[in-house]
């Protein structure tokens, strides 16, 4: 079977039926307690939540589908013999939860591809944006453009079983999928190349057919956008992007509306825009010092960041407690294709230097590098210099994830999300009754 949404079908009966048998045995049973530090602390570490696509180990780091990244690195389809995984495999494997063979990767390649044009309307909408907006802003208007089109929207008010919703929602997610590395493309050529669109290549994939149009059809630059767009898809639910997405959807809002929330979340510096804010951080280091960065350099410049009360982006993260392996699969491709590349080795500098300054400031949980602290490396490589468009590349990646959980969550029928917020007083109160 190698099309995608009967693949879905054949599988949604027996994982209702699962969450039936889990919610009849075990719905009473604690999972965990919430104390008020995590309370106030931002829910760090309570597990309340479904969430079915990945699953993030602090030492180990993501699984997808139970997969970690040098697993789907061996076992996913490639375009190229022995090459980096081509994203359409991962979806397939986001969806439903099985390792694609290589037809079955290559049918959901022609379904994006098939999908994939974008109307008029929305290249209007990126056109009459003000020059200066945000390359993120404008993935937001351009996916809340396209909003008119909603299956899920249109069904719903036509009166849609809820049985039925997933339907609807796998097409309305596949139509945007299919249709972000256009308009990622317009919004890069728009800001930063005039306006001057490229066509798709009907021979490319997914990934390649965003460096494409983008501008970049270098071999090298194809495989490394395989491998981005790869490893940013998910990382389980409880990271801003994927939970405002959930959230959104939870009230069944659509998923273009609920995956705009998300790209609004990733749009922050403390999230997905740390990938622009490394590049940022590491041109005023060699504006200021120059390219032969020394360690101590180095040093003086972390602690000058940290006494001036900002954060070292790239570094650190709320779950992780080891270094990303993210971060790793991009240092090996960095190793492979641009050993000598210098910004390479200036990232790799900060590996040795970072750690130990975040670690002796006592507060920081984890002083190791996340996947921001690398991608913008392999980018400027390529020559795609313009570090305010690496967030749009890291929320086309995510997409991925966060609309095939989508998915699943309107088949199996999770409720509007709602937790309960309580007031200062009725924290103290509730505590001080104990
Ligand atoms: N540089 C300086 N201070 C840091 C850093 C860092 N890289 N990481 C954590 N801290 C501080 C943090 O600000 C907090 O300080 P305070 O008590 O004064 O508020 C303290 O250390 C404890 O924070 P943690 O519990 O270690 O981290 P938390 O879970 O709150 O935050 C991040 C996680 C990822 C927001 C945080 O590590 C950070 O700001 N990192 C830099 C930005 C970044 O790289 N974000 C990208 C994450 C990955 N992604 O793509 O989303
Ligand atoms: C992510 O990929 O979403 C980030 O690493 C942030 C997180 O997991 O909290």
């Amino acid at each position: 079977i190698t099309d995608l949404k009967a693949a879905m079908a054949a599988k949604i009966p027996k994982e209702q039926e699962r969450l039936r048998e889990l919610r009849k045995e075990c719905g009473p049973k604690a999972l965990g307690a919430c104390t008020v530090e995590q309370a106030i602390g931002g829910m760090r570490g309570i597990p309340a939540m479904l969430w079915e696509t990945s699953l993030l180990d602090p030492e180990e780091g993501i699984r997808f589908r139970g997969h970690t990244i040098p697993e789907l690195e061996e076992k996913l389809p490639s375009a190229k013999e022995g090459g980096e995984p081509i994203p359409e495999g991962l979806l397939w494997l986001l969806m439903t939860g099985e390792m694609p063979t290589v037809d079955q990767a290559k049918a959901v390649t022609e379904l994006l591809r098939e999908r994939s044009k974008v109307p008029d309307y929305v290249f209007d909408v990126l056109r009459n944006l003000h020059p200066n907006t945000h390359p993120m802003t404008q993935l937001c208007q351009a996916v809340l453009a396209l909003q008119v089109d909603s299956k899920f929207a249109a069904d719903y008010r036509a009166g849609i079983h809820k049985s039925k919703y997933w339907e609807p929602v796998f097409e309305d997610s596949i139509n945007l999928i299919a249709k972000l590395p256009t308009i990622a493309a317009a919004i890069y050529r728009n800001t930063y190349k005039g306006g001057k669109l490229i066509e798709a290549d009907p021979n490319l994939d997914w990934a390649a057919n965003l460096s494409h149009m983008m501008g970049y059809d270098d071999e090298g630059c194809l495989e490394m956008m395989r491998l981005y767009q790869t490893i940013h898809a998910d990382h389980e639910g409880g990271n801003v992007s994927a939970h405002a997405t959930h959230l959104v959807g939870s009230a069944l809002s659509d998923p273009y509306l609920s995956f705009t929330a998300g790209m609004t979340g990733l749009a922050g510096p403390l999230h997905g825009l740390a990938n622009q804010e490394v590049l940022r951080w590491l041109n005023e280091v060699r504006s200021e010092v120059g390219d032969g960065v020394t360690k101590e350099q180095m040093k003086e410049f972390v602690w000058a960041t940290l006494k001036s009360g900002k954060v070292v982006p790239g570094f650190g993260h709320a779950v992780l407690r080891k270094t990303d392996p993210r971060y790793t699969c991009q240092a090996g491709f960095a190793k492979r294709n641009m050993p000598d590349y210098p910004l390479y080795k200036l990232v790799a500098l900060l590996y040795d230097v970072v750690p130990d300054i975040l670690t002796q400031t006592g507060k920081v949980k984890n002083p190791w590098p996340n996947v921001d602290a690398h991608s913008g490396v392999l980018l400027q490589y390529y020559g795609i210099t313009e570090e305010n468009f690496y967030t749009v590349l890291f929320g086309v990646s995510r997409s991925l994830g966060v609309l095939s959980q989508g998915v699943w969550s309107r088949a199996l029928g999770l409720p509007i999300e709602r937790p309960k917020s309580l007031t200062m007083q009725a924290i103290e109160d509730r505590v001080r009754a104990q």
